[in-house]
Formats: structure tokens, sequence, C-alpha cells
């Protein structure tokens, strides 16, 4: 891949990026139409469709032969196959919940894959001008300037992100709130953003040190990821094990010391073994 073809990647996403801010902006404060997807309380408006094709339809004309995955667009919701193609991970809007609710706390998020990895990612909250971005190797940065995350390595002296997710599945919620209470245990806070990917900007730019979350997919933390690791963060597995963009499960921290108190904590939900069902695991210790 040559740089000159990551600059105009680049450029072409930030450039699409912020006109799309505009659309959110003007729809943040008006009325607008709202639907439900799988349950009572996860949300879709016009703005979160409008805004998806308007960024496929605007990248697909620049590049004819790269593919695409975003959450408005995806059948049923369900994420399709990321392959060795490149591919952009499109989350039109970030926290619609709050988006709905006119609290700020919004995202666009834009990726591109090539082979798998994400190397160009773009965090765009247009109701208070933050935006997020990070080509990989290069650091990450925040309305252009270098951002890193904290240094923390105490449970005891961390303010870390939680959040509740969209499922309302008895089981699903017990473990949730479990996984807070052991952590609430320990840290000094928990805060709960309602948008993963601005969860994670929050650790990449230090202000907090860790994040946990069950159920987000891969267009939720295909860009903040890269933004948090450029930032110097760890992001893994809630089990400690690798991340997977595509298994719906993170664990982030500004340290692996960190990331490695609160592993054992969790009671962990596995949503690859069964599609259907999220089934609700025992603990186990960090790999
Ligand atoms: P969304 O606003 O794009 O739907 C809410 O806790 C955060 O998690 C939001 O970033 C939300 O994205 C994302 N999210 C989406 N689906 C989720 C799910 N099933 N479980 C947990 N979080 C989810
Ligand atoms: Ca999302
Ligand atoms: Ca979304
Ligand atoms: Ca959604």
């Amino acid at each position: 891949m040559l740089e000159h073809d990551i600059d105009v990647y680049y450029k072409t996403v930030l450039d699409l990026v912020s006109l799309a801010g505009k659309v959110v902006s003007q729809g943040f404060s008006v009325a607008k139409r709202i639907e439900t997807k799988s349950n009572t309380v996860d949300l879709v408006t016009e703005y979160d469709q409008r805004i998806e094709e308007i960024l496929i339809k605007q990248l697909r004309e620049k590049f004819p032969t790269h593919k695409f995955i975003g959450e408005e667009s995806s059948a049923a919701g369900h994420e399709a196959t990321l392959t060795d193609d490149p591919t952009w991970i499109i989350d039109p809007i970030d926290g619609t919940t709050n988006f709905v609710h006119g609290f700020p706390m919004v995202a666009i998020c834009v990726a591109l894959a090539i082979n798998k990895d994400v190397i160009i990612a773009v965090v765009f909250n247009p109701i208070l001008d933050h935006l997020y971005s990070a080509v990989r190797g290069k650091g990450a940065f925040k309305n252009g300037r270098p951002i890193q995350c904290s240094k923390q390595t105490e449970l005891g002296l961390s303010q870390v992100i939680g959040a509740y997710g969209y499922s309302r599945d008895p089981a699903v919620l017990d473990a949730k709130s479990k996984n807070q209470r052991m952590i609430i245990e320990k840290a000094h806070s928990i805060r709960m953003m309602g948008s993963a990917a601005l969860s994670l900007c929050l650790i990449a730019e230090g202000s907090c040190d860790a994040y946990v979350e069950y159920g987000a997919y891969i267009w939720d933390y295909a860009a903040s990821d890269l933004i948090a690791r450029e930032a110097g963060a760890y992001t893994c597995d809630p089990t400690g094990a690798p991340l997977n963009l595509s298994h719906r499960r993170m664990l982030c921290a500004a340290t692996k010391e960190l990331a490695e108190q609160i592993s054992p904590l969790l009671t962990h939900i596995d949503y690859v073994s069964d599609s259907k069902k999220p089934t609700i695991m025992k603990r186990f210790l960090f790999l």
C-alpha cells in the first residue's frame, strides 16, 4: 500500500465526515422520526440511515472496488464478514439513544481496514466539535493535536467506563450489573457515556482509564480501537485473549497492568458460540 494512497483515503474521509457532521448537528435539536430495531430500546432515526447512505455513496464513487460494512445497511443488524479487501466500516451515529434524547455524546465513526487491519480511523462528535483520528503507526489526534492515554496501572485509582447496551435479557443484565459491582468495589468511579466509540476516545485522551462492554459491534469499535491504541492504550478481549473486533466484546485500559486487574473480576458474555442467545460464562483468569 503506497503512503500516497493512505493520504488520499485519510483526506477523503476527513472531508466526508465533516460534511456528515453538519447533518448530525442539524438533526440533533429538531424532532425526528424514531423507529425501533431488535427491541423497544434499540432505536434508529432517519438521520442514522441518511448519514450512512451519504458516506457509503460518496466513498463508493471515489473507491469503487472497496467494500463496506455499515450498521444500518447490514442485514438485520448483523455485521457482514470482514475480508482482506479494503473495507470501510461505518457507524453513522454512535450513541443513537443520546442523539434521540439530546445528550451530546454522539459520534460518526469511520474506519478503513485492509487485510483485516484497521489503518485509518475517524470518530467525530459534531455537537462538541471533537474530531478524533488516527492512521496506524502515526499516533492519535484530537482536533489535530496529539493525544495520549493515562499511565494508570492501579484499578483502585481508576475512573472506569461501563455500559448497559440494548439487551434487556435478565441474564445479560445480571452479568453486566455484577461486572459494574465488581469494578466499583475497587475503582474511583464508573461512568456511562452511551457511546462505545467516544468511551474509547475518552481513554485515548486520558480522561478515563478503562472501559469494558459486551454486545457492541465491529462498527462501534473499529475506528475507536485504533485511536485508543495509537494513544498508547491496551485493548483486548475481556478474557485477556487478543481482541477480535467481530466478537462483540471489548476491554480497553490505559495499561496492560490495569487490564490484568479488571479481567479476572468479570463475568463474560459470549455472543459467538450461539448467535441467537448470548451465553453467560464463568469467570476465568487473564490468559
Ligand atoms: P449505537 O448508538 O450505534 O447503537 C450504548 O451502550 C453503546 O453501545 C452505543 O455506542 C451503541 O451504539 C452500542 N451498542 C450497539 N448495540 C449494542 C448492543 N447490543 N449491546 C451493547 N452496546 C451496543
Ligand atoms: Ca454504535
Ligand atoms: Ca449507530
Ligand atoms: Ca444502533
